[in-house]
């Protein structure tokens, strides 16, 4: 497909997939089974510019577009599809809100750390019982004299336990509803603020999730994130593009999936031959290669809308339920050509086929993304 990229996007692509398959492959399986933080991985990708991407080299970002972040996303998921969740969760959800919405303050205090990696940014709106209904959350926030005082608790948060800067939605109207959120960043260590519950997950182990806790937590008035009352907006604003991040980490996976069962139809003989010879086999391969081809065709048109600055939460949700359901898909099929062995620990598909399920669920549901499709088209 590199009819579609520039030059510069092209080259993006070499170098990370280069990176990504010396340095973070080999460590993929052991950090996803034992959850291990590829910590210095991280700061490698910051030496190299992938923490912070499309963000401009003023705020310490590489100052490339998203399509580049896209491609960058996918190469390394195909290797690591945690290292993938990391990178997309620190830069969609927490550099772009702070680059898209806080003051100029806000930007040189957070973004040179976070956009070269030296830190780690997480976003937290979901709450146990906010979830596809984002709206319904419960933390609040109190303005005391100078300080804005919170109390809740987020869960499922991405990156909690490594983050160093969060933002936050918090209701500061609870009766306005979702035109009663407001967005706050909060640093780690200020008091009141802590990490609760650590999740043991299915896949992407090797990115931390766990509860945020707020317990009469203050924080400078100067921590609010855009308007007061507009962080409902600015978090839909914000997963638009972390969608966009969670489709391209799907593509890595699926496409890793697609080579991985390519590479198996040619050396596994049964019947006196490649499997490979197998029409059952082809018809496999064909389907995932064409669903995977549709998945990045949707995410690169996406990222070029958010990278030409106009409206593209549709093709944002379209790319992330094509891309994901393709992941899935494809780890499935792979599993299925590589048969008794593709189910043991000894090959990477029964990985794939775990870290695929995630991403048809977090950043927004593929019933959510199919809803926010449907109001688009009904509209
Ligand atoms: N961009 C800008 N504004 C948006 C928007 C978007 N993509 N989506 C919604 N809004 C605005 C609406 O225009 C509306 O504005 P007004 O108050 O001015 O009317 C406001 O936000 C509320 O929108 P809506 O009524 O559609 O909100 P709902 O409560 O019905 O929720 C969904 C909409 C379901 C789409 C939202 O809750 C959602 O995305 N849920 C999934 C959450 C998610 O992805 N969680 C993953 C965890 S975070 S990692």
């Amino acid at each position: 497909m590199n009819y579609l990229l520039s030059e510069e996007q092209k080259m993006v692509e070499i170098m990370v997939e280069k990176f990504a398959r010396e340095e973070i492959a080999p460590q993929a399986r052991a950090n996803q089974a034992q959850e291990i933080f590829p910590a210095e991985i991280i700061k490698k990708a910051g030496a190299l510019g992938l923490m912070g991407i499309a963000y401009p080299a003023e705020y310490g970002g590489s100052g490339m577009d998203y399509i580049s972040y896209m491609l960058a996303i996918e190469q390394i998921s195909r290797y690591c599809a945690s290292t993938g969740v990391i990178i997309s969760a620190h830069s969609s959800l927490c550099i772009d809100p702070i680059y898209r919405f806080g003051s100029e303050e806000q930007k040189q205090k957070y973004l040179p750390s976070l956009c070269k990696g030296e830190k780690i940014g997480c976003f937290a709106l979901t709450e146990p019982a906010a979830g596809s209904d984002a709206g319904g959350l419960k933390t609040v926030a109190v303005l005391a004299n100078d300080h804005w005082v919170l109390n809740g608790v987020k869960n499922f948060i991405s990156n909690a336990c490594e983050a160093e800067v969060a933002v936050i939605m918090a209701l500061t109207e609870p009766a306005q509803k979702t035109r009663g959120i407001s967005a706050f960043i909060v640093e780690k260590g200020t008091p009141g603020f802590s990490i609760g519950k650590k999740e043991h997950k299915l896949g992407i182990g090797a990115c931390s999730t766990a509860e945020l806790i707020f317990e009469d937590c203050a924080i400078p008035k100067a921590n609010l994130l855009g308007e007061i009352n507009k962080g409902f907006k600015i978090a839909m604003i914000t997963l638009d593009g972390g969608r966009l991040g969670i489709a391209s980490q799907a593509l890595g996976i699926a496409r890793a999936a697609l080579e991985d069962a390519c590479k198996y139809a040619k050396e596994r003989e049964q019947f006196n031959q490649p499997i490979a010879n197998f029409q059952a086999i082809q018809w496999m391969i064909a389907d995932m290669c064409t669903e995977y081809e549709a998945a990045w065709l949707l995410t690169y048109r996406a990222s070029l809308l958010k990278d030409k600055g106009v409206n593209y939460s549709k093709e944002a949700a379209m790319a992330k339920l094509k891309a994901s359901e393709t992941a899935s898909f494809c780890a499935n099929k792979a599993m299925q050509i590589h048969g008794g062995y593709g189910y043991t620990k000894e090959f990477d598909v029964e990985r794939y086929l775990r870290d695929a399920k995630i991403t048809e669920i977090y950043e927004g549901t593929s019933e959510i993304m199919r809803a926010i499709i449907a109001g688009a088209c009904l509209k």
